[in-house]
């Protein structure tokens, strides 16, 4: 087996695909199969290390799906792309997961933290997929209200801690493991940046870091505009490279081109 950090050294590029018609920046872009296989298919070409396929949104206020319809939106587009792109999944589904990785999917990439369907674990632990557990305060529906920490980086780095111990004892090996602190998820704006300023903490856990910041809405909120509900693309860049330069191993973006550029300069300064 692989360990995560060989198979993805910093920094890699993790493009999104979000086959669904309310994601929070591309909602109903890639809903149809055809549309996500041509995007993860480019994202590759771009110098994505690998896509993340999802059918559900996790956006602020969203209520998820059912399971017959994230498995209606994702498996066709799995099928279709055959193996030819690495492929993470995007799920919290234990049925989800099972099937993407018989249809050649590498990573399950799961917002929970293994908290949400008890019978993921082993699907991951038997698979010998990668796995990454991000931090989320609540759950989509509701966990934008009035998030609050003493101290936000040691509070999701001790959540990430019991995380990874737990999924070890589930039988998944800890080199297959990275560590997410979820921004947007339960966070204010503050709390955001204040994660990345900090991302040392969730670095010494010893875990390579993911994060995803591309054209969420605290940077958009950051540039004046306190209802903006996306961030722009240089934002996004900008975000990333903090975040590279801070010890991130892998960077979540939709906009792959232009993170592989700016991460290649970033990576060429600090080598
Ligand atoms: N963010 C989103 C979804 N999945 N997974 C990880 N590990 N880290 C993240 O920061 C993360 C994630 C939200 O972004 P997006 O997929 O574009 O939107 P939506 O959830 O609305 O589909």
């Amino acid at each position: 087996m692989t360990p995560i950090e060989q198979r993805f050294p910093r920094p890699s590029v993790m493009g999104v695909v979000n086959a669904t018609p309310d994601s929070f920046s591309d909602g109903g872009v890639n809903l149809r199969p055809e549309d996500a296989v041509a995007a993860a298919r480019r994202m590759y070409a771009e110098g994505a290390a690998i896509v993340d396929v999802g059918g559900e949104s996790t956006r602020p206020g969203s209520a998820g799906v059912s399971l017959d319809e994230e498995l209606r939106r994702v498996v066709p587009v799995l099928e279709r792309l055959d193996g030819e792109v690495p492929v993470s999944i995007d799920t919290a589904k234990a049925e989800v997961a099972r099937r993407a990785v018989a249809l050649g999917a590498e990573f399950v990439n799961d917002v929970t933290a293994l908290r949400g369907d008890p019978a993921l674990a082993s699907v991951v632990a038997d698979s010998g997929a990668y796995l990454c557990l991000m931090h989320m305060r609540g759950e989509p529906r509701t966990m934008q209200t009035t998030p609050t920490y003493a101290d936000v980086a040691s509070e999701v780095a001790a959540f990430l801690d019991e995380r990874l111990r737990f999924a070890v004892d589930q039988g998944i090996p800890q080199e297959r493991i990275c560590l997410d602190p979820g921004i947007g998820f339960g966070k204010t704006m503050q709390h955001n940046f204040e994660l990345i300023a900090r991302l040392d903490v969730l670095v010494s856990l010893g875990r390579p870091v993911l994060v995803g910041f591309s054209r969420k809405s605290s940077l958009g909120r950051l540039l004046d505009d306190p209802d903006a509900t996306t961030g722009p693309l240089s934002a996004s860049l900008a975000a990333a490279v903090a975040a590279y330069e801070r010890g991130a191993t892998i960077l979540r973006v939709h906009d792959v081109r232009e993170h592989v550029e700016a991460l290649k300069v970033a990576a060429a300064v600090t080598a």
